[in-house]
């Protein structure tokens, strides 16, 4: 039995008041206390001294004053005493009381470790036993407790409860829009400081990384809709700098269908299948999205870019992001000019045929996931430079539109881009739930050196991405999902809430305080966040700035900007849409505005609609439309790219008989330059070659249709051509890789099965045609090199026809 220690040699009086948690000693400080003195319970005694000691230090609250009037403007940082002991900040003296669950209880003094890189989540379970939730070991993960082998099932069995209870609860909430999407991590590199413009972490220094995790996205779809259905696509990119998380949150398209937040709810109620029979899936095709728009003309120019190949992408690494609104830089002296973000895909930007579009959706919903997913795998890391369009306030006043219009973009002619920097995306996701789905994108997740402009759509924003997170995810703790929290520190007097990680320490949960010796602090101006005071004095009222109202001019230049091929595809996906919709007034008034943005396009949907071109709607200004200039960098073919043909999909036929050194040379000068060479035939299996080793198939014709690659070699080797003459997939195979104008590369006896299936290495007119080269086996080495280049420009509209050719 343990003895009592002996008495204690000295007794300070009040000692009772230590072990009371109420009124303390009417002594002022109370006594200190060391183990020689006072070997009674010293460090309680301490703790009470050095909090009394914390307290003393504080006579006053000094930064007072400085919350009013023009001082406000300059926040100091806020008072702080270093306490003398650890203990003077403990929650309780016991925490040095140490177990494999608590730990040894030594606090790291301002660390808060719930914060930091994923790898202290990561989890791995190689060599490890399965155990319930509670770390229970689990003997038999095949059978239910059941009351003799035929049941009934015992409701005691808690492994067998928590497991179904836990799938059961698998499920959150899509997100209400942008529910389908994939993403990656990276990094941000920058080129130069800009600390000219911005005090923002990633900009301070050249070369300095700041590591990223980016969410590409559809709008409409739900979480399992097809990846390349017409749509916006998201590009939201989480910065998460050494000053804290930064969320870019933008669209692959410049500009938006509203202008202000207020309508948000309606534009996504109008494009989400109809509410009575919930249809139709991720598409705008109907008519309460056309009913919508048609009413809001703000729309026109969005819609333009929607209807145009910039919404059906080939890859989300060919398209480009923009920030869409004007947002602020701001620099250390408090000086801010405007911008507005871009991110140019090193890649080119490329987009889908609509008819591949819709044939990949059947054929491979996950196209634009597994693509990023394996051309990280493969090493090809997607890539995008960050362009600035710097200007100020001045400058702005007099741009013939609002730059706080996001219907409205600024022309790269008016102000240009300056490379900033790039992100370069290096590593999927260990596990997609955890980090993509979890991950809560905020646009109210800014840091020092950005802030918002006063774009009353951008305004609304701030508000609904905090709000959104709190029900998909399950509370106000959303940012201590591990994919959410920042790299850096976070020290607040935030507490509890459902799923709270951390554990915090003391008794001090507000500020300003003198028990926790004033910590966590505010930073002050120098180092904190601090909006830009920008001055405002109007009334308050509901309405829109004159320039609003203008909603044409931009859709023109849109319009003008394109190629033939691309103004084409603009009016057929105008047809197709429109077609769909049902209700004929709907269908006039959306090309009565169309009638407003150029008289080719609105005559070029109103003929593939059966009408007349209808009045051009009213305007909703007496104002002069402005006249631009065309904008050559508006087409989507100004950006051919880099030459890459990184983790482009290439098929290379076969069938018994095939030549196969030549199909082996340029299978391997594919793989070289780090495409994704894939030899297709009729069946799985071995095919044999004229030579003495036989090629094997990696998939059939049937299980990946001509949509699903880049490119197609036709090889040499007559009986191998003559059987694939014979088999109506491989025809079907060049004719689309032909009608989607994509590269063909035909070797020796190749030709007849390019002719058999309709197909010709010349255009209508006799000139070659660029996309399809024609070589000998013998010559393979240097047609790969020629076909290379003509899979880096991705498609040869040359080619095109409508009706096409074959
Ligand atoms: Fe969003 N938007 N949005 N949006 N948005 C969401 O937030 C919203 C807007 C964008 O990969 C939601 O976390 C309002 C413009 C992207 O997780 C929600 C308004 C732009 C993503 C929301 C807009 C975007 C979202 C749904 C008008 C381009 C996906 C789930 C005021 C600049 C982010 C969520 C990801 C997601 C609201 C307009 C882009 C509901 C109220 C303009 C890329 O909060």
């Amino acid at each position: 039995m343990a003895t009592r220690k002996s008495t204690p040699t000295k007794i300070e009086m009040n000692l009772g008041s230590t072990l009371a948690t109420v009124a303390g000693p009417s002594t002022t400080p109370p006594p200190k206390a060391s183990k020689a003195t006072d070997p009674v319970l010293p460090d309680l005694v301490n703790k009470v001294s050095a909090s009394a000691e914390l307290a003393a230090a504080v006579v006053w609250n000094e930064n007072k004053p400085a919350e009013h009037g023009d001082a406000a403007c300059e926040p100091p940082p806020g008072q702080s005493t270093t306490p003398s002991t650890p203990l003077a900040t403990a929650s309780t003296i016991s925490e040095s009381t140490a177990s494999d669950k608590v730990g040894a209880g030594k606090p790291s003094s301002g660390h808060n470790p719930t914060v930091g890189s994923l790898d202290r989540v990561r989890v791995d379970s190689g060599d490890q036993v399965l155990t319930t939730n509670q770390g229970v070991a689990i003997a038999d993960n095949q059978n239910s407790l059941k009351v003799g082998l035929r049941g009934p099932t015992a409701m005691e069995d808690f492994i067998l409860r928590e497991k179904l209870t836990h799938f059961d609860h698998e499920r959150i909430p899509e997100r209400v829009v942008h529910a389908r999407g994939s993403a990656a991590h990276g990094y941000f590199e920058c080129y130069k400081p800009l600390t000219g413009f911005t005090k923002a972490a990633p900009f301070k220094e050249a070369g300095k990384r700041t590591p990223v995790f980016v969410r590409f996205s559809t709008v409409a779809g739900e979480r399992g809709s097809a990846d390349t259905v017409r749509d916006v696509r998201g590009f939201a990119v989480k910065f998460y700098t050494d000053e804290g998380n930064w969320d870019l949150v933008g669209n692959n398209i410049p500009v938006f269908f509203i202008q202000d937040a207020m309508k948000f709810p309606d534009l996504v109620h109008a494009v989400k299948p109809e509410p009575h029979h919930a249809m139709p899936q991720a598409s705008s095709a109907h008519d309460t999205f056309w009913d919508f728009v048609s009413l809001m003309p703000e729309s026109t120019h969005m819609l333009m870019w929607q209807m145009s190949d910039r919404a059906i992408p080939r890859s989300y690494r060919m398209m480009q992001g923009f920030g869409v609104h004007t947002f602020r830089l701001i620099n250390e002296a408090g000086e801010s000019v405007f911008c507005k973000f871009h991110w140019n895909p090193v890649a080119g930007t490329h987009s889908l045929d609509w008819d591949e579009a819709v044939k990949i959706a059947g054929a491979d919903a996950d196209f634009h996931r597994r693509d990023l997913w394996e051309a990280i795998e493969a090493g090809a890391f997607p890539e995008w430079e960050l362009g600035l369009q710097i200007f100020t306030e001045d400058q702005a006043e007099n741009f013939d539109f609002d730059v706080l219009d996001a219907t409205k973009l600024i022309p790269e002619e008016l102000v240009p881009i300056t490379p900033v920097g790039k992100i370069v995306l290096n590593r999927n996701p260990d596990n997609f739930f955890a980090e993509t789905e979890q991950v809560a994108f905020c646009t109210a997740h800014i840091v020092p050196g950005i802030d918002f402009s006063n774009d009353p759509l951008l305004q609304g924003r701030i508000h609904s991405y905090l709000d959104t997170q709190i029900s998909r995810l399950g509370g106000a703790n959303f940012h201590e999902i591990p994919i959410n929290a920042p790299v850096n520190q976070v020290h607040n007097n935030q507490r509890d809430g459902m799923h709270r990680q951390a554990v915090h320490r003391g008794r001090v949960a507000y500020e300003p305080n003198s028990l926790g010796g004033g910590c966590p602090f505010q930073a002050g101006r120098m180092t904190g966040f601090t909006s830009f005071p920008e001055p405002v004095a109007e009334d308050k009222v509901r309405g829109k700035p004159e320039k609003f109202a203008e909603h044409y001019a931009q859709a023109t230049l849109f319009w003008k900007s394109q190629t033939p091929i691309e103004q084409e595809h603009i009016i057929k996906a105008y047809r197709f849409e429109l077609t769909r919709v049902q209700i004929q007034a709907i269908r006039e008034r959306v090309v009565s505005m169309l009638a407003n943005v150029d008289p080719d396009l609105a005559l070029g949907v109103a003929t593939g609609l059966g009408i007349p071109v209808p009045a051009p709607m009213p305007l909703a200004t007496d104002e002069p439309m402005p006249v631009y200039e065309p904008s050559p960098p508006l087409s989507l073919l100004a950006r051919p790219g880099d030459g890459s043909i990184k983790a482009r999909r290439v098929a290379l036929l076969v069938a018994d008989g095939v030549e196969s050194e030549s199909l082996k040379a340029i299978y391997t000068a594919l793989i070289q330059e780090g495409a994704v060479p894939r030899f297709v035939g009729v069946q799985l299996g071995a095919v044999e070659s004229l030579t003495d080793t036989p090629i094997h198939v990696d998939i059939t014709l049937e299980a990946s249709p001509a949509v699903l690659y880049d490119a197609v070699v036709i090889p040499d080797g007559e009986s191998a051509i003559a059987a694939l003459v014979g088999v109506g997939p491989a025809l079907e195979f060049v004719r689309d890789q032909y009608r989607h104008c994509k590269p063909i590369l035909v070797l020796g006896a190749g030709a007849t099965l390019l002719e058999a299936a309709g197909a010709s290495p010349d255009l209508p007119w006799g000139e070659p045609d660029p996309g399809v080269i024609v070589g000998t086996a013998a010559d393979a080495v240097t047609t790969a090199a020629m076909f290379k280049a003509a899979i880096a420009k991705h498609r040869h509209f040359q080619r095109f026809m409508d009706p096409p050719a074959v």
